[in-house]
């Protein structure tokens, strides 16, 4: 059987870390495609001699030409600028914008029949876009958002407790933006959920808040901290994630950007929900009952991913 092939269009710090993390774990064999000269045949070079070291088979081959990602079974877009302190995600748009139309006519000529998992900011409308742009059926473009939002919620949630991290799961619906919504009622450890956690006296309610808070604020304190870009490691790790559910058919309930056809009440946008990841690309939306203080803050999301997709109409007219 032919190694799988992976294409990460966009070579920069996520990009360099997805391409570490697939070459580790022998996924494939990995493309790294930039418009920066150079750089991407440097990355490759660098992790392939990482090759003998580790271990692994994977080839790795960097590029600035569109023709060397045709076939690949997985693309993962990380191309664009990231944000810089003081900037929120909405700046990005215009950028972000012009890049996924370039991005998204590669895909479509070279390697139409790929899953793509769209992690450039601002996510929902870049996963959007990106999803028009290459024609691609919606089952197949997915966004990376929630795996992230909610392991920084795991992350969190597990120092509260003391507890594993394994054994903390979490819940994050929404956009991808400071709007998420971080919701306790689905948040376990072992199983038990957040609230009867804090009857048992775990934890409080104050403290459960200044969670949420910080989980949907995690990006930016992170931007702070770099003072220059943004979150990698955990970025690249959650979509390589995604990307293995695909390759590898595992049928992983994932919280991901996908495109609501009324689930939610959603029609025609990318919203963060829980989906079902196999070789069928989306093959389920979880579409779960919230209660009125989740459905009204569910809402508010919803409403800042439609007004990003109505800025991003009026930049471009053919959207
Ligand atoms: O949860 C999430 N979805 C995110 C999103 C979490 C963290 C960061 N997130 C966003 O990912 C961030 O706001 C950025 O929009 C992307 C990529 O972040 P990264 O930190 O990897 O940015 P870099 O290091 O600047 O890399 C971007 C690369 C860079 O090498 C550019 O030369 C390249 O993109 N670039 C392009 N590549 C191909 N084609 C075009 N047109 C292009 N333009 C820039």
């Amino acid at each position: 059987m032919a190694r799988k092939k992976i294409a990460l269009v966009g070579a920069g710090m996520i990009g360099g870390t997805l391409a570490h993390l697939a070459a580790m774990k022998e996924m494939g064999d990995v493309v790294l495609f930039d418009i920066a000269e150079g750089m991407p045949a440097g990355k490759a070079l660098d992790l392939s001699q990482a090759g003998p070291v580790e271990g692994f088979d994977a080839q790795l081959k960097g590029t600035s030409d569109y023709k060397d990602i045709a076939g690949a079974d997985v693309v993962i877009v990380t191309a664009g600028v990231p944000r810089k302190p003081g900037m929120s995600r909405d700046d990005l748009l215009e950028i972000n914008l012009k890049v996924m139309k370039a991005v998204g006519e590669g895909i479509k000529a070279n390697c139409p029949d790929a899953f793509v998992i769209c992690i450039t900011n601002p996510l929902d409308a870049m996963v959007w876009a990106l999803r028009e742009f290459s024609g691609l059926p919606h089952n197949k473009v997915v966004g990376m958002a929630g795996v992230l939002d909610s392991a920084r919620f795991r992350h969190f949630l597990a120092e509260e407790f003391d507890v594993s991290m394994e054994d903390v799961t979490a819940f994050v619906l929404g956009g991808h933006g400071d709007t998420m919504v971080p919701i306790l009622e689905y948040s376990t450890v072992a199983g038990i959920p957040v609230p009867d956690l804090i009857k048992m006296g775990w934890s409080t309610q104050e403290k459960m808040d200044a969670i949420v808070d910080r989980t949907r604020k995690g990006g930016g304190e992170i931007v702070q901290l770099l003072g220059n870009g943004s979150a990698y490691y955990a970025p690249a790790t959650s979509a390589i994630q995604m990307a293995e559910a695909y390759l590898k058919d595992k049928k992983r309930v994932l919280p991901c950007a996908a495109h609501l056809t009324g689930q939610y009440g959603v029609d025609g946008l990318y919203v963060g929900v829980p989906i079902v990841i196999g070789a069928n690309g989306v093959e389920r939306i979880v579409e779960i009952d919230l209660d009125e203080k989740a459905k009204a803050n569910f809402q508010v999301s919803v409403d800042a991913v439609k007004e990003l997709l109505e800025a991003c109409k009026s930049i471009d007219e053919s959207l």
